[in-house]
């Protein structure tokens, strides 16, 4: 269902240079889709400083399915820091300043400390991959991102014997997320995946998304990206990242642990417990289609799971 190109395999010519960059840019800004909707004065608004995503390697793993729009993509949006409601962030996050992010590292590892959003991406090449996003709400879509291996970033810090699991914080800064005066959730929100999870190659780490830099309704300036799984595990913001020996607390599983499991491994046959899991709805599309067992990324990540029960291990 997917197709797998090695690095190796990306020619010179594929590696988008700036100038090719800043062209394709100009057409995108001239092109409808692009120019007209934006709510918030226009294209400047979906820039951010601080991550150079100007070179990538294009389509490094990608889908046959039809990309969702950016503008649906960077418009509908679940970021409960800016609001409840689907358009809140597009609304609210726009005044968010990334520049000089940092983020921590951790726990069962043995490079620790404060480092620098560019430090954390020194010498990792930033590459584009399409990937299925599947909400547990039962929409989906189909997304471009550019991004790094969560893997290499990791290996980067020598995570020792004793790191099972990783654990990850969104930014608690309720003067610059307002959504975080109200107490919807626990802030800060929290997520966490088990080591050979984080350490899949599926798992990405990203920066930006069609192109360009994160916009900051979906994440900015760094955010998760876990294909197979339903969407809130992707947290957005990250400022911290801790490797640890037990299993660590999850956002949606404490606010509601009969409802949202640790792992939220996309499933067609294990239901929410107020709906159906079976079919979802792709953004753009006016038929329901049907979820597919890990997202459709049964055949890269089922072996993760070998022995366990789903329907137990929500
Ligand atoms: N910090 C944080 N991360 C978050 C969320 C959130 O509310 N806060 N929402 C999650 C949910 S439910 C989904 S479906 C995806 C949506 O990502 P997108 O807006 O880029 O499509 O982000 C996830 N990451
Ligand atoms: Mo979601």
């Amino acid at each position: 269902m997917i197709k797998i190109k090695r690095a190796s395999d990306c020619s010179e010519s594929e590696i988008t240079p700036e100038t090719i960059y800043q062209q394709r840019r100009k057409f995108m800004k001239a092109s409808s889709v692009w120019g007209t909707g934006l709510l918030l004065g226009g294209w400047g608004t979906y820039l951010n400083a601080s991550v150079d995503v100007s070179s990538y390697k294009k389509s490094v793993i990608t889908l046959d399915d039809k990309l969702t729009d950016f503008k649906d993509a960077s418009r509908y949006n679940n970021f409960y820091e800016f609001g409840t409601g689907k358009d809140d962030p597009v609304k609210n996050a726009q005044e968010f300043n990334t520049d000089n992010w940092t983020v921590n590292i951790s726990g069962e590892c043995e490079k620790q400390g404060d480092f620098p959003l560019e430090a954390l991406l020194e010498g990792v090449d930033i590459e584009e991959r399409v990937y299925r996003l599947r909400c547990v709400e039962a929409w989906s879509m189909v997304i471009p991102w550019l991004g790094v291996p969560l893997a290499e970033v990791l290996k980067q810090f020598s995570p020792t014997s004793k790191a099972k699991y990783v654990a990850f914080k969104t930014l608690f800064d309720p003067e610059r997320m307002p959504g975080q005066k109200r107490s919807v959730l626990d802030w800060p929100y929290v997520e966490g995946l088990r080591i050979d999870e984080a350490m899949h190659p599926l798992s990405l780490l990203a920066v930006g998304m069609y192109g360009k830099t994160l916009p900051n309704q979906n994440g900015a300036p760094i955010r998760l990206v876990m294909p197979w799984k339903y969407g809130f595990k992707s947290i957005k913001s990250i400022v911290s990242i801790e490797f640890t020996e037990k299993q660590p607390p999850t956002t949606w599983s404490l606010s509601n642990p009969r409802e949202y499991g640790f792992y939220s491994n996309v499933n067609p046959n294990v239901d929410h417990p107020r709906w159906s899991q079976a079919r979802e709805r792709r953004i753009g599309e006016f038929f329901k289609r049907d979820t597919l067992m890990f997202n459709g990324y049964a055949d890269e990540v089922a072996s993760l799971y070998a022995g366990m029960d789903l329907t137990k291990y929500i």
